[in-house]
């Protein structure tokens, strides 16, 4: 790999840049910060990495709701582990975004003034314990379904955190799976509690793949890049396929009346997704849009004299590294 400055050459030059780079994108390698690339490319990167680090971030907060109200002592554990691994996730991904010339006191002022995507899925309330089961089930698996194939990104610093993610991913898709599962083999109550948050977790999970493929205007030029390595629909379609087997084993319904396997097609036929619904929360117009913004931004303001210790902290190593020298 190049280590070429981030700044672009000149005309000149910049025809043998691209080709370099388009090179390594055909010979499926990867990108590294120091490589040139087109600033489309970055442009695209620092919006798909910061969009994905500030949904860990807001993710924490419908799990976070439960912590200190989980049935047991182990169950306490499990969530603030899998609540703690998200703020990790958020800031691998972070630092992923930093090596493309961002910062992150620019990505938070755009995720606390509202100007910055995260995850439609994470404006829905958690009213239930159940809920808890039903996000590891449906929201994990739908982010491991997404997030597998973005390990072979043709972003170095981006795949190389997917790898890490997946495999914690994988600990809270089962971790739901198990929750839910408890709660089917327990009392009425309890199952009608599991059913009914996967009532209302399924569509929002379907929803989390993006807009349909032909409403999908960024799909074409970041598969072309290699940064997306499947579209949003046939990752949707994969998703399906891996939870009917696992809603039978739970004794779970799917709530789609119409769903059923096309032979012919080779596909899952749906019943049509509420894309009203999407708009509406991507628009800040859902459930908990304005709590989740209200809450993350309370929680910068109250992290305020963290982040100054530290920085005075790491002033104080330095000069005393300074003098020493
Ligand atoms: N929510 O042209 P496309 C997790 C936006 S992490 C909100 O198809 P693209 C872990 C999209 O940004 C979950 N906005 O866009 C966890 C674009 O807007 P823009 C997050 C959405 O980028 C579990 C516009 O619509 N995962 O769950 C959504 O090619 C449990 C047009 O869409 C990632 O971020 C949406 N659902 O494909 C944590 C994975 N979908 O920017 C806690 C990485 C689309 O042009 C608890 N990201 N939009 O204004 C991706 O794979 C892609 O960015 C997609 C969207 C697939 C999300």
């Amino acid at each position: 790999m190049t280590t070429k400055t981030l700044i672009d050459p000149a005309p000149s030059d910049q025809a043998a840049e691209q080709a370099a780079f388009d090179a390594v994108i055909e010979a499926d390698s990867r990108i590294e910060p120091r490589d040139w690339m087109p600033a489309a490319y970055r442009k695209t990167l620092i919006r798909q990495i910061s969009q994905h680090a500030h949904s860990e971030i807001i993710g924490m907060q419908p799990e976070g709701n439960w912590i200190t109200r989980a049935p047991s002592l182990k169950r306490k554990a499990i969530l603030m582990a899998k609540v703690q691994d998200e703020a990790g996730h958020g800031l691998y991904l972070y630092s992923a975004a930093q090596t493309l010339g961002i910062t992150r006191d620019e990505m938070t002022e755009q995720l606390i003034e509202g100007r910055a995507r995260y995850s439609s899925i994470f404006n829905y309330p958690t009213p239930t314990w159940a809920d808890m089961g039903a996000i590891g089930w449906l929201v994990d698996g739908a982010a491991i379904c997404n997030q597998v194939p973005l390990c072979r990104a043709s972003y170095g610093p981006y795949a190389r955190a997917m790898v890490r993610i997946c495999k914690e991913e994988s600990f809270h898709q089962r971790q739901g799976f198990e929750i839910l599962l408890t709660l089917m083999q327990g009392t009425e109550a309890q199952q009608r509690m599991a059913q009914d948050a996967v009532d209302r977790w399924y569509w929002p999970s379907l929803m989390m793949f993006g807009p349909p493929d032909d409403e999908s205007p960024n799909s074409a030029q970041s598969m072309a890049w290699k940064i997306k390595r499947f579209s949003n629909d046939d990752l949707r379609q994969r998703f399906i396929g891996m939870l009917v087997p696992q809603a039978e084993v739970l004794g779970v319904t799917l709530p789609d009346p119409e769903l059923r396997w096309d032979e012919a097609a080779g596909r899952w036929i749906t019943s049509d997704i509420d894309w009203t619904e999407f708009h509406e929360v991507l628009a800040g117009r859902g459930p908990m849009n304005a709590e989740r913004i209200r809450r993350r931004r309370e929680a910068h303001e109250d992290g305020a004299w963290v982040r100054e210790a530290a920085a005075e902290y790491a002033r104080t190593q330095q000069r005393r590294r300074e003098e020493a020298a």
